[in-house]
């Protein structure tokens, strides 16, 4: 199965993981966007008050299950090697517009960040957006918008074409706690909500661990993560919080061997190194 999804991944620059979350875990994570926008208000608060960063600060008890998901981060391993760091954790929720609302049709394609304008072949992503849809996307809530191997066809569009929909584009309807991961030189769009109810998202956004981050890791919580992570050598869940113990001997390895050999020697060095302290 992972071989198939790897395969389909490399070809279509994305892969759905249905059913990642239950009822009951969307639901604390849609009561915590509704908690964080009711206190947005003030001038600690962020401008946009529906869509909050650093959510694994905020609220580590509710994300870190999120970040380190290890069907995800397994995958992702076979794809860029145990390389994987939390770029960003963004947990938000698109307010309903109505739908006479001249900007209730538009589109945002874009590429995610540190993506290039791909060359006609694969290559690796620097990043991969893991996102999860809080509801089912429908008609009205708005699907995600892809456009299939625009990670490695150079599709270009000008300012007009980034707001309509696309010839090629594909919808996905995906469900309540499906999760879809994304090549960052994906061409993809959301939608806009027509729903009348709100459109929560979750996005876990890794990058290589040798990239710079966007989210912070230095407040209390994301600390005390960091030293539970190295009181039990954990080399993957320490990587995801910027601190890649092994980046110098495995980023400068000397590349003699097929790549994918030595990504798997690494991440099972990693899990073999784990200390289990409640053992
Ligand atoms: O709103 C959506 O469905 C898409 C979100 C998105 O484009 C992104 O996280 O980069």
């Amino acid at each position: 199965m992972t071989d198939e999804r790897l395969t389909q991944y490399r070809r279509d620059g994305y892969t759905v993981f249905k059913g990642a979350y239950d009822e009951t875990t969307m639901q604390a994570w849609r009561r915590e966007q509704d908690r964080l926008q009711s206190v947005s208000t003030g001038p600690y608060a962020q401008k946009t008050s529906f869509w909050f960063g650093n959510m694994l600060e905020r609220a580590p008890h509710l994300m870190w299950q999120a970040v380190a998901n290890p069907q995800v981060l397994d995958f992702a391993e076979q794809v860029v090697g145990p390389f994987i760091q939390l770029d960003n954790l963004t947990l938000a929720a698109f307010p309903a517009k109505a739908k006479d609302d001249p900007t209730a049709q538009q589109c945002g394609w874009h590429r995610d960040r540190w993506a290039h304008m791909p060359s006609g072949q694969y290559d690796r992503p620097l990043s991969m957006n893991a996102i999860c849809y809080l509801q089912d996307l429908t008609v009205e809530s708005g699907p995600l918008r892809v456009i299939t191997g625009s990670h490695i066809t150079p599709v270009t569009m000008d300012e007009k074409q980034r707001g309509e929909p696309h010839p090629d584009e594909e919808l996905l309807y995906l469900e309540a706690g499906d999760l879809v991961l994304t090549h960052n030189g994906l061409l993809h769009s959301g939608t806009p909500n027509t729903s009348g109810k709100k459109r929560y998202f979750f996005s876990v956004y890794y990058n290589i661990s040798w990239l710079k981050c966007t989210d912070t890791f230095d407040g209390p919580n994301c600390r005390q993560l960091i030293a539970w992570a190295r009181s039990r050598n954990d080399h993957r869940a320490l990587r995801l919080l910027g601190q890649d113990d092994h980046l110098q001997a495995r980023g400068n390895s000397g590349f003699q061997e097929p790549d994918e050999g030595r990504w798997a020697q690494w991440s099972a060095a990693d899990r073999n190194a784990i200390t289990e302290l409640d053992a």
